[in-house]
């Protein structure tokens, strides 16, 4: 059971670049909507926002950063939350154009992805017959073919563009226990300084499944390769969402929920909203005897630094 009083982080990832218009009314694509629901996640406990843009015309994913700056400073000025953005990109783009949004904005916080893999969403495709844009179901059925790279010297060029030249930290997201591995390879060349803030992903095609077995062996693994040196969250993708993050809750973690990571707030329904996504962890969480941490109570648990300027 969680230690009591322990500060739970939670992060709500507000739209990225696996679901598509067609599958939810509440998927946020204008910058207005990624600001509202995102501000409103903050105001239901989410300490981090976890940022990806989309063209506002069509909804399909972005890496403009002119999509970024229509709703990060409408954000900022809102909310106290870590902002945190993406470097996943789409399925056509490079790493350098990948960290491009995240040079321009300097944010305290970025994606980092640990390893290359199959990353695929084709089989959603086959759920639907009609689409509200033409792109989408290209999109996801190209997806069969992708692979998301994140080689060694991929991460090795974002630890010096982001974390060396502009002082971000990193959400380590590992797919499978092998990107552990990886994450501790980079730790010991000196890429990357304590505490680490690993977040464990389970149920990506491509990756580790959402069994609680294989969250247990994520955080032993993490254990006994970084010690103290570290801070870990976990999301489960799809209908694992809320049974995932309430185990982690369990197990002592940190959590993140969010459209990006599951349109649907229980079995077969889908959310309304990204605040509705957090405002029902938030209850599991106090339900556990657990408190869910503010943005400067996770800036203290991630050792973010104060004083970090960000440029929107
Ligand atoms: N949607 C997550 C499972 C990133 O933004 O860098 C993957 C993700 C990647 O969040
Ligand atoms: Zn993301």
């Amino acid at each position: 059971m969680a230690k009591k009083n322990k500060k739970t982080i939670i992060t709500c990832a507000i739209t990225g670049a696996i679901h598509t218009p067609t599958m939810s009314d509440a998927l946020p694509y204008t910058p207005e909507d990624i600001a509202s629901q995102a501000i409103e996640a903050a105001k239901a406990g989410a300490a981090i926002l976890h940022l990806h843009a989309r063209n506002p015309k069509d909804g399909s994913v972005s890496i403009d950063p002119s999509h970024f700056k229509a709703f990060l400073p409408i954000i900022k000025q809102s909310t106290d939350a870590v902002i945190n953005i993406s470097t996943g990109g789409g399925l056509l783009n490079t790493m350098e154009e990948r960290i491009t949004p995240a040079k321009w904005a300097s944010p305290e916080m970025c994606s980092l992805n640990m390893g290359s893999m199959n990353f695929s969403m084709h089989p959603l495709a086959d759920r639907f017959k009609e689409w509200k844009f033409d792109w989408e179901e290209a999109y996801l059925r190209n997806s069969e073919n992708y692979i998301f790279r994140n080689t060694f010297r991929d991460i090795a060029f974002v630890a010096k563009e982001l974390g060396e030249k502009h002082n971000v930290k990193f959400e380590h997201e590992c797919y499978d226990v092998g990107h552990l591995y990886n994450l501790k390879f980079c730790m010991d060349t000196g890429l990357f300084k304590p505490p680490l803030f690993i977040q464990f992903v389970l149920g990506i095609l491509g990756g580790i499944g959402t069994d609680i077995d294989n969250l247990v062996f994520m955080k032993r693994t993490a254990d006994r390769l970084f010690g103290n040196n570290y801070q870990w969250s976990v999301l489960g993708a799809g209908a694992a969402e809320m049974p995932l993050t309430t185990t982690g809750t369990q197990l002592g973690g940190n959590i993140r929920v969010g459209l990006e990571d599951s349109l649907m707030i229980s079995h077969g329904k889908l959310a309304k909203s990204n605040a509705e996504l957090v405002s029902k962890i938030r209850r599991i969480i106090e339900d556990l005897g657990c408190e869910v941490a503010t943005p400067e109570e996770a800036r203290e648990i991630l050792d973010l630094k104060g004083g970090h300027k960000v440029n929107f």
